[in-house]
């Protein structure tokens, strides 16, 4: 019987040893990974990804029934792609306390995302005092709360190690960290994009210190601004790395950069489809070792987001709510999506929508 592989038509000389590699199951180069970024082959470069999430996954792909919360807009870091953050002197400026957070959450939901800007005010008895309370309304839900870049701007504030600061989060209950503050990790991309955050080896360490406590966390690439198709690739292959060290990434999330509102816009490289299609794929391909790539349909769109179902993503996020940073930056997909149009769109692109909890785990299958 031919095997998915076999069907893959390759028009360009510098991908056949690529599709050998990954029909072989053989791990790819950096060279492999930029003769993929460098290819105009998208049906084939599409069609591998594709193959390789049926070989992971099969007909499987995940949705969440999940709420997010951004508990606040006031932030420090100033980067230059986010329409998000605000000085605490502007007058839209806002944050929510823990009771403020609450109200917004509704029952029945199966995670908890919550993030928010780098606020230099907030102390340590702000995060554990949030997360117990929370863990104490809904003891259900996982809490995926406060990207690395939070943690770290924590700890600094704190005077105390990433470790202690994790081990406090953890024992209030933390669950689970979610990917953003990733960007590029490339120094100087940074120091063009989001020179006063964290860098890029401290968001590494962030990840790397929560594994060893056993959180696992998610993580995310921020594309089509101006970075090069070689710091994509750099990219992904530091968090390779980093998951042939630990195994703590559950899921990987390509971000597109959305240009609404915000600094970066007029220097950025115009809006792409083609490469939402190939930066999934690529880093389905790349990722060997990392379970699941996600296709956030707030920051695709609906459609964009379904064709990537087909580009090497299995997972769709979740129902979402309330998020600000997408919609900020100029986002027009819906604040919200049900289960049951979740399971449309997936069904729709040939596949088999299974609901799963945070990490992934079918949702039948979760004993509470
Ligand atoms: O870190 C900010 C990005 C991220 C813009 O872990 C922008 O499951 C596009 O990390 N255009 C936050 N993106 C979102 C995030 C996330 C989303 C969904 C799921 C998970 C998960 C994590 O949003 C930020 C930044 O990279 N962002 N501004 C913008 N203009």
């Amino acid at each position: 019987m031919p095997s998915c592989f076999d069907e893959i038509n390759v028009t360009e000389p510098s991908l056949k040893p690529v599709l050998e590699k990954v029909s072989r199951g053989e791990r790819l180069s950096r060279n492999d990974g930029l003769a993929l970024e460098h290819s105009d082959d998208l049906h084939a470069i599409c069609g591998l990804a594709d193959c390789v999430r049926k070989r992971m996954h099969g007909s499987r792909v995940g949705y969440i029934v999940n709420v997010h919360v951004d508990y606040t807009n006031i932030c420090s870091s100033g980067c230059r792609f986010c329409a998000f953050g605000r000085s605490d002197k502007d007058d839209d400026s806002y944050l929510l306390n823990s009771n403020d957070i609450t109200v917004r959450i509704p029952e029945g939901v199966d995670e908890i995302h919550i993030v928010g800007g780098i606020n230099p005010d907030l102390k340590l008895g702000f995060f554990t005092g949030l997360l117990s309370d929370l863990r104490d309304k809904f003891p259900d839900a996982v809490l995926k709360t406060f990207s690395a870049v939070e943690i770290q701007g924590l700890a600094r504030r704190e005077n105390l190690s990433i470790s202690e600061v994790l081990k406090s989060l953890k024992d209030a209950g933390l669950g689970m960290i979610p990917g953003g503050g990733a960007e590029i990790l490339d120094p100087e991309i940074r120091s063009e994009i989001c020179p006063d955050k964290a860098t890029a080896d401290e968001y590494i360490d962030v990840h790397r210190k929560a594994h060893e406590l056993g959180i696992p966390s998610n993580t995310t690439m921020l594309y089509g601004h101006i970075e090069a198709p070689e710091h994509r690739i750099d990219h992904l292959l530091r968090l390779r790395d980093l998951q042939d060290e630990t195994n703590g990434i559950i899921a990987h999330i390509p971000l597109p950069y959305l240009h609404g509102a915000n600094e970066l816009s007029e220097r950025a490289h115009p809006q792409s489809g083609i490469l939402d299609l190939k930066v999934m794929a690529i880093s389905r391909l790349l990722l060997d070792n990392v379970p699941h790539i996600k296709s956030y349909w707030r920051a695709l769109g609906i459609r964009m987001a379904q064709v990537a179902l087909r580009a090497g993503a299995d997972d769709m996020d979740g129902t979402i709510g309330q998020e600000e940073i997408m919609h900020e930056a100029g986002s027009d997909a819906p604040r919200s999506l049900g289960p049951d149009h979740l399971e449309q769109i997936i069904k729709d692109a040939g596949l088999e929508p299974y609901r799963r909890d945070a990490l992934h785990r079918p949702i039948e299958e979760v004993v509470k």
